[in-house]
């Protein structure tokens, strides 16, 4: 018996399981973790329980069991669902997509990772070197990534602070020719304020511990770490270099790291009515940094200019306003080396104009990876677009999975029980909706000619949403305990209940940056730090429109994610975090039973068992599998095309497993579609080799 229909580790899909039922789907899932099968599939879905310890499940030998398999033939794995995937696309040229979900620490990063290897691995049988350069880039450029974008946070020591989603385009003969990464809302404000026990950016730690020569100060106790800063700053200069970019380039990022760390410890105090920089020394280190003129450094974390009808002014700061500016500079810096190195990359890995252009077939497969679910001690804006992503992830997976199924047999008129589940959309809506919904509120509050505040936003939902299931606050529930603060409100999360604090939403939603610090960075003479600033070139009055905000921004980027997730194949990897203290050997009941609840996947089961893996129309059915049957090959004469798919399936003795509906002919398990694919192979090979036959005057 193969290993993955032996009883001893579980049922291998959840689909196979006798009851479908909490009790012995946990039962299962528990089994496996301790038996070190950390993969269980639904179906075509992956479910995964991350091992908190190094799997000897990764190597070369494994990725050989899997090439070209079929899901069923081997046990679960991350491989199987790549492969999968990859064929699909190969096979009918169809674009295809993996997403990987799951709350903060469940394993999405690392899944995507493998995935990417295993899809390099098993590409490019002839070696073109051009195709292994571009698999070596693709994967290259996850190492810079993940020190630019991932910290330490109190969920993960390595959680992503930026959502990735990452096309592989393939050509004619399947193999990677090139990718684009496109990169979602980078935690910005992390830059300069971490929780306790968090850490910035990985990338400050490595500069720090490593290059010296940018003399940078951070206070030793952050440095005090589980992460090999020293190791990694080392594969990421490497990276960076086979990547392919400039030694000026790199020495640039440096020095933009070093000056955000100089800025840190920048502080302002006043003199009488003038605001002044305490440590004046550090200003000669930025501006050394940066190539700027020291005045200008000085003036431009002072004053700001700001245009009066057709005057030009000069506004000093107060203290706070200094502080606010430094700030912002120090985030805006930081978010745009992030943006541009991604570009750079993008500029390196991009389709070359060869083989893929001429041929025009050129396929991609898209790997998603964002940041998981999250709650902390304290939320804020940025936590609350991470957990609006996952919503909309959520709702997505809910339409592909559930819904749209669901729909189907309703529409094909297939005999059919409605399976219930929780819809999002209503969360989804909450938080998207025009004119009413929080980020709408948001922005209203933001383009307040009066007074704008974190309360006037407050009040504006509280005014608003009032009613609303998912949404309250303390003014609308002053006896509930979890609601500490005047300044919070709590979102009902598919995932949870998260209590955010207004605080910042407005400064963060706005994102304002004075103009004075991008012509302060225009004028560089340092050409890439002057390139990531090109609207440093604008003179005051030339600065008219107002900048969407962020809010607005993410909004965006998050629809036409999901629309271009929606547009292709989706093959899906649910992640489950199986405690929270790191543990390979805890599998804490209630905590994995919570995420099987709320990802779905019960429902997800019911849907799949009682439904069909494979559906055809009538036609196409025809097309592919008439040779295996004497009523329809070459021609049948029964009244319709059903009638003939009828007539072959009950020949082949496959009725039973099937369904036949309006425009389609519904197959329930894979193990019938293959056994069809063998029939109709070997009837392809007599044919082919009756007609050979007949060419040769043999017969
Ligand atoms: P995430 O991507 O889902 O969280 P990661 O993929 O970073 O989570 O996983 C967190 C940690 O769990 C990793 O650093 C590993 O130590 C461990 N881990 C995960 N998967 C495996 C595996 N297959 N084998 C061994 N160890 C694993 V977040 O980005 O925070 O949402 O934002
Ligand atoms: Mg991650």
């Amino acid at each position: 018996m193969a290993e993955h229909e032996s009883l001893e580790f579980g049922k291998a899909d959840f689909v196979l399981l006798d009851n479908v039922s909490m009790e012995e789907f946990m039962a299962n899932l528990k089994l496996r973790f301790e038996k070190g099968r950390i993969y269980t599939y639904i179906g075509e879905v992956v479910v995964s329980v991350n091992p908190y310890r190094a799997m000897n499940i990764y190597g070369r030998d494994v990725i050989e069991q899997y090439k070209g398999r079929e899901l069923y033939e081997r046990p679960p794995h991350l491989f199987a669902i790549a492969d999968a995937a990859y064929k699909a696309m190969k096979r009918r040229n169809k674009d295809t997509c993996i997403v990987i979900s799951g709350e903060s620490g469940a394993g999405k990063t690392e899944a995507s990772k493998y995935i990417m290897q295993y899809i390099a691995a098993i590409t490019n049988p002839n070696q073109r070197a051009e195709v292994e350069r571009v698999k070596n880039m693709l994967l290259k450029s996850n190492c810079v990534l993940e020190a630019f974008g991932n910290a330490k946070t109190n969920r993960n020591d390595n959680s992503s602070r930026f959502g990735k989603y990452m096309d592989i385009n393939f050509d004619f003969k399947g193999d990677p020719i090139g990718g684009h990464i496109n990169n979602y809302l980078l935690e910005k404000s992390r830059v300069i304020f971490q929780q306790e026990g968090e850490r910035s950016f990985h990338s400050f730690y490595q500069v720090n511990m490593c290059a010296p020569v940018f003399i940078c100060i951070v206070s030793p106790s952050s440095l005090q770490s589980c992460i090999n800063d020293g190791a990694d700053f080392k594969a990421v200069a490497d990276a960076m270099k086979v990547i392919g970019f400039t030694g000026d380039e790199i020495q640039t990022v440096y020095k933009i790291l070093a000056t955000i760390l100089h800025l840190g410890n920048l502080t302002f105090g006043v003199d009488g009515d003038v605001t002044l920089i305490e440590n004046t020394k550090l200003v000669s280190v930025i501006r050394e940094l940066l190539s700027t003129k020291e005045e200008n450094v000085e003036k431009a974390l002072l004053y700001r200019t700001v245009a009066t009808g057709r005057d030009v002014i000069e506004k000093q700061h107060t203290t706070q306003e200094a502080n606010y500016g430094r700030d912002a500079l120090a985030k805006a810096m930081y978010e745009r080396l992030f943006c541009w190195i991604v570009s750079r990359i993008n500029d390196i890995i991009e389709v070359r104009n060869y083989d893929a252009k001429i041929h025009g077939k050129n396929t991609v497969i898209g790997v998603l990876d964002i940041y998981g679910f999250e709650i902390f001690q304290n939320n804020s804006f940025e936590q609350f677009c991470i957990n609006y992503c996952n919503e909309k992830l959520q709702q997505l997976f809910i339409q592909l999975v559930l819904k749209q199924e669901q729909d189907e047999y309703q529409r094909e008129g297939i005999p059919w029980k409605h399976i219930d589940y929780f819809n999002n959309q209503i969360i989804v809506d909450l938080v998207e909706q025009q004119h009413k919904g929080i980020f709408a509120v948001l922005d209203e509050a933001c383009m307040n000619v009066g007074k704008v505040t974190d309360e006037v936003f407050l009040q504006g939902l509280n005014t608003k949403l009032a009613k609303h299931a998912h949404y309250t606050s303390r003014k609308l529930s002053p006896t509930d305990k979890s609601l500490e603060f005047d300044r919070d409100f709590r979102i009902r999360h598919y995932a949870g209940d998260v209590v955010y604090s207004v605080v910042g939403f407005i400064d963060k939603n706005k994102d304002t940056l004075f103009q004075d610090f991008k012509r302060l960075l225009y004028n560089s003479s340092n050409s890439v730090l002057k390139a990531m600033w090109p609207e440093g070139k604008l003179r005051i009055t030339e600065v008219t429109k107002r900048p969407l905000t962020a809010a607005t921004l993410f909004k965006n980027s998050m629809i036409s994610l999901v629309e271009n997730l929606a547009s292709k194949e989706p093959y899906y990897v649910r992640c489950i975090k199986p405690n929270d203290v790191k543990s390979p050997l805890l599998f804490e009941h209630e905590r994995c039973r919570h995420q099987v609840e709320y990802l779905g996947l019960l429902e997800n089961v019911r849907v799949r068992r009682a439904g069909f893996a494979n559906r055809q129309t009538y036609p196409r059915f025809l097309q592919r599998y008439k040779m295996i049957s004497e009523f329809t090959w070459p021609n049948h004469d029964l009244p319709s095309d059903k009638d003939a798919v009828k007539r072959l399936l009950q020949g082949c003795g496959f009725d039973h497993d099937v369904a036949y509906g309006k425009t389609k002919v519904f197959i329930r398990t894979p193990r019938t579609l293959f056994s069809l694919e063998e029939q109709r192979a070997e009837m392809v090979q007599r044919i082919v080799l009756f007609l050979q036959k007949v060419w040769r005057g043999t017969i």
